[in-house]
């Protein structure tokens, strides 16, 4: 890892030494706390957290989160899980998680997840975990961890840090992060049904932006990063999915029914060796090109599995059932039902029943070379295909009585009121 923030260093982040000082000690603490206590018990643990104070546990590995007062914090509930040997669930109920703690020398710290672990939050709109000002990465996944309907935000750099073998985000939404909701530094990232939005504009241009994807070790050159992203939103971002760098061509993406769009600068940085795209729109960036690096000796290019959409053409869009340049009439991020913000498909979209139900279909264990399986709702939890025919993206426009029956409801009990 030292290695990628050297390379991080190089290109003028804008992080001083004395940060990197910091992040080295902060993966220095990693290792060490990746192995369990002797003794610790080896059963899996359901931990329930009750406090939304940020303090330590009073006794890591003894089988019971609780810190000085009796109160099971989230943090206490990690220190926990870290201790105790096998897979622990932490069960995180609706609140407000704010990162307090600080550590001997008076920094902030983020969350460090050692072991095997789940977190499962109460929905995205209802538990958030909160950095601050100082905070490296809100969550700093070393092993293997799946986090579920919860929001992480507001982390100086990083929102969820991915070290180790792998992560598994669904149903979460990461935002107002300085560099990234998400970066994978040689690990497996697998994001379902989320939104990565208004993250990477702490640095000027971006580096990171929703999604960052680097390779581990001696110049990210080591274990390649490899991100899997199914009916999600990177939107708002200051840019959307940025791979990189060190070795070019390295890395793997996959992106299934997902909206990359309204992002400050480009939308997705092509530096892989394979992007395969399948049923997404890529489109209506703010400054930028929908994709970026698609020339030149370290250029990247799309593998398109059928049904995107671009809408300035600089993705290569070259499959026959593809959509290069076209317009996707989307409507602004925000609120359109379910636990995260979407872009709703405007009436008229061409994104519109583009895809027919035998190829609304997706990648369900992260191994291209078994068969697809049938993707039966969108980001939101809304039933597919609506109308016989899958819609292009993370969102499934409703049919028949659908939205206009959602939006025109309340005007005619209105008109209805005034006739009484
Ligand atoms: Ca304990
Ligand atoms: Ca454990
Ligand atoms: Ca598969
Ligand atoms: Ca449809």
């Amino acid at each position: 890892m030292r290695e990628v923030l050297r390379a991080f260093r190089s290109r003028g982040s804008g992080m001083t030494r004395h940060t990197s000082r910091r992040v080295w000690a902060i993966s220095v603490l990693l290792v060490a706390l990746a192995t369990p206590l002797p003794g610790a018990h080896a059963r899996a643990a359901t931990l329930t957290v009750n406090t939304t104070r940020d303090t330590l546990d009073a006794s890591p590995g003894d089988g019971v989160c609780a810190d000085a007062s009796s109160a099971c914090s989230l943090r206490a509930a990690v220190e926990e899980a870290n201790a105790l040997v096998g897979h622990d669930l932490l069960s995180i109920p609706a609140g407000d998680y704010p990162l307090t703690f600080l550590d001997e020398n008076g920094f902030p710290i983020g969350l460090a997840i050692t072991e095997r672990a789940t977190m499962h939050g109460a929905g995205a709109g209802r538990t958030t975990v909160r950095g601050a000002a100082g905070i490296w990465s809100v969550l700093a996944v070393a092993v293997d961890a799946r986090i579920e309907n919860l929001t992480v935000a507001d982390a100086e750099f990083l929102g969820i840090e991915c070290l180790g073998i792998s992560c598994h985000l669904r149903s979460v939404s990461l935002t107002r992060n300085g560099w990234a909701g998400v970066a994978t530094v040689g690990a497996r990232l697998r994001i379902e049904d989320s939104a990565i939005h208004e993250n990477g504009f702490a640095v000027s241009p971006p580096f990171g932006g929703g999604i960052l994807v680097l390779g581990s070790g001696e110049w990210g050159c080591d274990v390649p990063g490899y991100l899997h992203l199914t009916n999600s939103t990177v939107s708002r971002n200051g840019a959307g999915i940025t791979t990189s760098y060190g070795c070019w061509q390295f890395n793997v993406i996959r992106i299934e029914n997902s909206t990359i769009a309204a992002n400050e600068n480009w939308g997705v940085w092509l530096f892989t060796s394979a992007n395969a795209f399948r049923n997404t729109i890529v489109a209506n960036q703010v400054n930028g090109p929908d994709c970026t690096n698609t020339g030149g000796i370290y250029r990247g290019e799309v593998d398109s599995l059928g049904h995107n959409l671009d809408s300035d053409g600089t993705c290569g869009l070259a499959d026959p059932t593809d959509l290069s340049a076209v317009e996707p009439m989307l409507g602004p991020l925000q609120d359109n039902g379910g636990p995260t913000p979407t872009h709703a498909l405007l009436r008229g979209s061409p994104a519109i029943d583009a895809i027919p139900a035998s190829e609304c279909v997706y990648d369900d264990d992260g191994d291209p070379g078994t068969p697809e399986v049938p993707l039966t709702t969108d980001q939101r939890g809304v039933r597919r295909p609506q109308n016989g025919r899958c819609d292009i993206g993370a969102f499934e426009r409703g049919c028949g009585l659908g939205a206009e029956v959602a939006i025109l409801l309340p005007l005619l009990v209105v008109m209805r009121k005034r006739r009484i």
